[in-house]
């Protein structure tokens, strides 16, 4: 897979050359190159922005330095593209999002910083053709795409066959399938803090254990995520699920 990243603070994607998607850009499961927006400024000041029409507060980016950037980093035809706009305006990213990326064969995040890239942009790609997903991770505002684009790459990037070591590893998990948070999870030693790990775990019965890891993870999305329990499909219940 081939990941680009178009930004005016690089150095912020540092992070991306470490742990499990560091050890895949190394292993050449992972094409992933960041650039400098600035590169496709012309002028001395090497400047992105400028005031929004209309009025208003802080500054828009323009979509002319944009356009040379994404005509550049997308490519021609051949490679079918999608360009990825992180933005607190977007559709708010989940695992189904991050499955449906992880299968396309070339991303480009477009990574604004302060009021947003000018509208035009994803208008213009979309009209070319080019899919456009503009993103949000969350309701809160960040100051930038930068670290939202580290959110999204890192949940795309380990669902990539060959990313990670053990595949069992993405099959239960939180905001998989099953549509629960995941169960508690216990190591050695038995006895800490004066905490004892729950009885069921070390009974080395099987059954038991499934069942006890169940009731837990409704009870937790019960109590953190009730909005999850609400939209779970009631033929995925078996019926000694708790009923809350
Ligand atoms: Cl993608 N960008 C910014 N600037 N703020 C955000 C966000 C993105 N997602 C949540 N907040």
């Amino acid at each position: 897979m081939r990941i680009d990243v178009v930004t005016i603070f690089p150095d912020y994607l540092a992070a991306l050359d470490l742990s499990l998607v560091g050890k895949a850009r190394r292993t050449g499961l992972l094409d992933l190159r960041v650039h400098d927006l600035r590169d496709w400024t012309t002028d001395r000041h090497r400047t992105v922005d400028d005031t929004p029409f209309g009025g208003g507060a802080g500054m828009v980016m323009r979509p002319d330095i944009w356009g040379r950037a994404l005509d550049d980093v997308l490519g021609g035809p051949p490679a079918q593209s999608r360009l990825v706009v992180p933005t607190p305006s977007g559709e708010v990213f989940t695992q189904r999002h991050a499955e449906a990326l992880a299968g396309e064969e070339h991303l480009v995040f477009a990574c604004g910083r302060y009021e947003g890239i000018d509208a035009r942009v994803a208008e213009h790609y979309r009209a070319a053709g080019v899919p456009v997903s503009e993103l949000s991770i969350g309701d809160y505002v960040l100051n930038g795409g930068e670290v939202a684009a580290l959110v999204m790459i890192e949940a795309v990037a380990r669902l990539v066959p060959g990313m990670v070591g053990n595949p069992e590893s993405l099959v239960e998990e939180s905001h998989g399938a099953a549509g629960l948070l995941e169960y508690p999870v216990y190591t050695k030693p038995p006895e800490w803090a004066g905490l004892e790990v729950p009885e069921v775990l070390l009974s080395g019965h099987h059954g038991r254990v499934e069942r006890w890891r169940r009731d837990e993870a409704i009870t937790r999305t019960s109590a953190r995520r009730p909005d999850m329990i609400e939209a779970l499909d009631p033929a995925t219940l078996d019926k000694h699920d708790l009923r809350l």
